[in-house]
């Protein structure tokens, strides 16, 4: 008998800028996406350059179809995908939306219905309108709440019959690690403080509560949910200072599931604050539009990390850095890899809100080889991904077994696509090969890898034979 919910929401993620391309098209405005050509860590660009692997990505905008029937081959029941804002609103402060852009996504989501594949649409996922960015200072200015609140009316009404399941903003946590890619704030990370940050953090917070509200008036049967990086923070050693150290970074990752599952601000958040002097500016009526509490926690999980009170080595960690864990490996790009870590999470999240939760990112990235196999047929023995999926999907069952009340997985990067943190090709998370490289080239055709027939499988017997 399987453990898994007769229900459970099988299936894989992706996002806009990272897939889809067509970047100047139908009326698209850019997005901050356009202008990181080489992930967080290099420089920003002026202008779109060609380097850019996000501009073209694999071509998706195009291709959906085919990518859509590949997809439904393993038998997804979900398929999580962003909007592209900037299709949307082509600058983010207009009145009127681009309509070409809205028809993309009503025939894509359409075509996921088709085969019965449940659409989860991320609002906001790392691709705020470029004009945002550079006018307002993106998410920094109270202003965004308007101009967000117009582009989710806008979809929630188009889409109302189509999609039920949303998320308001991807890994809304990170905007105090990463705040031009996760918050498009353009001013320099070393300029901003923790507390210009949390004011950035705070609008976004009322944003997600507001969609919340206004979603369930447009369609009461909506489901929408946050979306974090989930990471547990291990301290380091038993020593107390470590666990002090691990319960205060953990602080700041929590203070976002805390206001959207609890309605307001946790009181530690004062005390983060107070190191830098001053508070969250809030307006008449925030504290009552924080009430509109999600109706699901969703996350990404990929890795764990440690803390320590000592200055240790680094360890290369997602987007929120960290020490090394002595007892892990790393992947390729020094992800600690932590099946473990999983149930875990799962666990201590549910235990402190009690709410369904939905894990809508997990996978393996690394370098594949294509090959050609003995029929002739060219794909990618990926048994490393296996691996990592089978060992991450034994804890989830696990958890299950915990009572953790789990409503979906979603493995990252179901099909290949351009990296989010390194804006690379060469880091692979699919099921489905593309033939893309760094440098541009590549016939862009798609090819499948071995983990496609076993993820198939994974889902046929909802999740027994692994
Ligand atoms: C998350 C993002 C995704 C995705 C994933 C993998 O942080 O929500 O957009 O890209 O991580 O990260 P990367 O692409 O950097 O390997």
């Amino acid at each position: 008998m399987s453990k898994f919910p007769k229900d459970f929401l099988w299936g894989g993620a992706v996002a806009a800028n990272q897939c889809e391309g067509a970047y100047n098209e139908d009326g698209k405005g850019l997005s901050i996406q356009d202008i990181i050509p080489h992930g967080i860590k290099g420089p920003i660009s002026e202008e779109p350059t060609s380097d850019n692997m996000k501009l073209v990505g694999i071509d998706f905008y195009h291709r959906y179809k085919e990518d859509i029937k590949l997809l439904a081959g393993m038998g997804f029941k979900v398929f999580r995908t962003s909007i592209a804002w900037s299709r949307i609103f082509p600058k983010g402060d207009e009145k009127e939306p681009n309509e070409k852009g809205l028809q993309f996504y009503d025939d894509l989501f359409d075509e996921c219905r088709k085969y019965g594949m449940e659409p989860l649409v991320t609002i906001s996922h790392y691709e705020t309108p470029l004009h945002l960015a550079k006018e307002y200072d993106g998410w920094r200015s109270r202003k965004l709440i308007g101009f967000y609140e117009n582009y989710v009316r806008t979809i929630f009404t188009r889409y109302k019959d189509k999609v039920k399941y949303w998320l308001t903003f991807n890994e809304i946590n990170s905007v105090l690690h990463a705040p031009l890619m996760s918050g498009g704030i353009y001013t320099p990370k070393e300029e901003l403080t923790i507390n210009d940050l949390l004011q950035a953090a705070h609008h976004e917070l009322v944003a997600s509560a507001l969609a919340t509200k206004i979603g369930h008036e447009i369609n009461p049967e909506f489901k929408i949910g946050c979306m974090v990086i989930a990471m547990p923070i291990y301290p380091l050693t038993p020593n107390p200072d470590d666990v002090i150290k691990m319960m205060e970074s953990d602080h700041e990752n929590l203070l976002f599931t805390d206001v959207h599952v609890r309605g307001k601000y946790p009181n530690y958040v004062k005390r983060i604050l107070s190191k830098m002097g001053g508070e969250i500016k809030m307006e008449p009526g925030d504290e009552e539009i924080l009430k509109n509490t999600v109706d699901f926690i969703s996350f990404s999980y990929y890795m764990s990390i440690c803390e320590s009170a000592k200055p240790a080595a680094k360890g290369e960690g997602n987007l929120l850095g960290g020490v090394a864990n002595p007892h892990l490996e790393s992947s390729d790009w020094g992800w600690q890899i932590d099946p473990k870590g999983l149930r875990y999470v799962l666990n201590t999240m549910y235990d402190r809100y009690q709410k369904p939760l939905f894990i809508v990112e997990n996978g393996l990235g690394a370098v594949d080889q294509l090959i050609t196999d003995e029929n002739g047929n060219k794909t990618v023995d990926d048994t490393y991904r296996i691996n990592y999926l089978k060992k991450h999907i034994e804890q989830i069952a696990e958890a299950i077994e915990d009572g953790v009340e789990l409503m979906g997985y979603t493995t990252w990067g179901c099909i290949d696509l351009v990296s989010a943190s390194t804006a690379e090709l060469k880091k692979r998370y699919g099921f489905i090969y593309v033939d893309r490289n760094d440098d541009g080239s590549g016939s862009l055709e798609r090819y499948k890898k071995k983990s496609y027939d076993w993820y198939k499988k994974v889902i046929e017997s909802n999740g027994e034979d692994l």
